[in-house]
């Protein structure tokens, strides 16, 4: 309360900062990492994650969504304005993308000091077949003006992110949003989004970390300026407060193992039968293929190139596989991928001020008897 007794919403905005050096995990970011969930790991066997399984990241309360009466409001630099209806968007065109999405916090806890923020490991990640109407064909519908430069998707959910009140916003260039296979969609696995991704539509933008991918979306704003709303500001890889940075766009690439053996309970370690074991995993990159796998059962010391399944889209994740002879003792197996422009995963974490892009490997701790 500020002294006239109204509410001061500023004052809910605890300033970003990283960890205090020895600082363990706060009650803030315990409460964000048990409402937004990672992928098991053990759910990499799958090529399309199971409902549920795919990782979850929402900023603010999952919108009551009322289906029959729900809209999105293209509205703006349009030639003229149009409310769609979900039946509306049922009899247009329907599309299927398959499509890895990651979120741009992914490897977080990764970077020292660490950010607080939602404290992800390395599964905040998930592919899914998403159906639904290309946003092309909106935008064609209404007819875009000569003067807008981008378009801003509006989300239903409404929140206050370090005292700034805002509904969740993103925009994209007209030029992404007409020649791509960005999507309005209303599926996910052929069946209706579940509350927790979006439902009843949600943008789908393929190869972008999920930020771009606006869910519960019920506006589409045309404006006449490149959108620099919250949500831009804060997917910024920055290095210190006053550097302007860089822009988070498409997903970097990225190995994931999955894992051999048996775990324990607590430290996730693997215990592993010497022999002959299979090595598999998935890898992912959102600026082309993934042209590369390599594992090293010795924590990076050795190298070896993984065998590629067959590509799979060029938005999703390409399965690979090798085998390694397991002898007796602890080992820290590695994975990491090279895509098709030749970005190469780094060994060692990428620092930001809010952790975002860290697509270091991380090592699978193993236990071999
Ligand atoms: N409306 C809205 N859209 C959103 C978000 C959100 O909080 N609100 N979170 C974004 C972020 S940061 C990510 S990583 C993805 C996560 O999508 P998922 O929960 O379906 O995996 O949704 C994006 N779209
Ligand atoms: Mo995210």
């Amino acid at each position: 309360m500020s002294a006239d007794g109204a509410t001061d919403l500023g004052s809910f905005g605890l300033p970003s900062r990283t960890a205090h050096p020895g600082e363990g995990i706060t009650p803030e970011e315990l409460g964000l990492a048990a409402r937004n969930h990672a992928l098991p790991a053990e759910a990499l066997r799958w090529e399309i994650t199971p409902p549920g399984l795919h990782y979850v990241l929402t900023h603010y309360d999952i919108p009551d969504a009322d289906p029959d009466s729900w809209t999105i409001a293209v509205t703006g630099l349009v030639d003229h304005q149009v409310t769609l209806s979900l039946a509306t968007l049922a009899a247009m065109r329907q599309h299927t993308v398959r499509v890895t999405m990651e979120c741009a916090g992914n490897g977080r806890t990764g970077v020292h000091p660490r950010p607080l923020s939602q404290p992800w490991i390395t599964g905040a990640v998930g592919t899914a077949d998403w159906s639904g109407v290309r946003l092309s064909d909106v935008l064609g519908e209404a007819g875009v003006a000569a003067d807008a430069i981008d378009v801003v998707s509006c989300g239903a959910d409404h929140g206050i992110e370090r005292g700034v009140e805002q509904d969740y916003e993103r925009g994209l260039s007209v030029q992404l949003a007409l020649g791509s296979d960005v999507l309005l969609a209303t599926a996910m696995n052929g069946q209706p989004l579940p509350p927790q991704h979006g439902f009843p539509v949600r943008l789908v933008v393929p190869g972008w970390y999920g930020m771009a991918s606006v869910k519960w979306l019920r506006e589409i704003r045309l404006v006449d300026h490149e959108f620099a709303g919250y949500q831009h500001q804060a997917y910024r890889v920055k290095q210190h407060k006053d550097d302007p940075g860089m822009p988070v766009t498409q997903i970097e690439p990225r190995a994931l193992l999955s894992p051999p053996g048996f775990p324990d309970f607590m430290s996730r370690a693997r215990v592993v039968e010497a022999g002959v074991t299979d090595i598999r995993g998935r890898a992912w990159s959102g600026w082309g293929p993934v042209t590369k796998v390599e594992f090293s059962p010795d924590d990076g010391a050795t190298w070896f190139d993984c065998t590629l399944a067959a590509e799979n889209g060029p938005f999703a994740w390409r399965a690979f596989s090798t085998v390694w002879q397991a002898t007796p003792g602890q080992a820290r197996l590695r994975v990491r991928a090279t895509d098709g422009t030749g970005r190469v995963q780094p060994l060692d974490p990428v620092a930001s001020l809010g952790g975002f892009t860290n697509n270091a490997d991380a090592a699978v701790v193993a236990l071999v008897r």
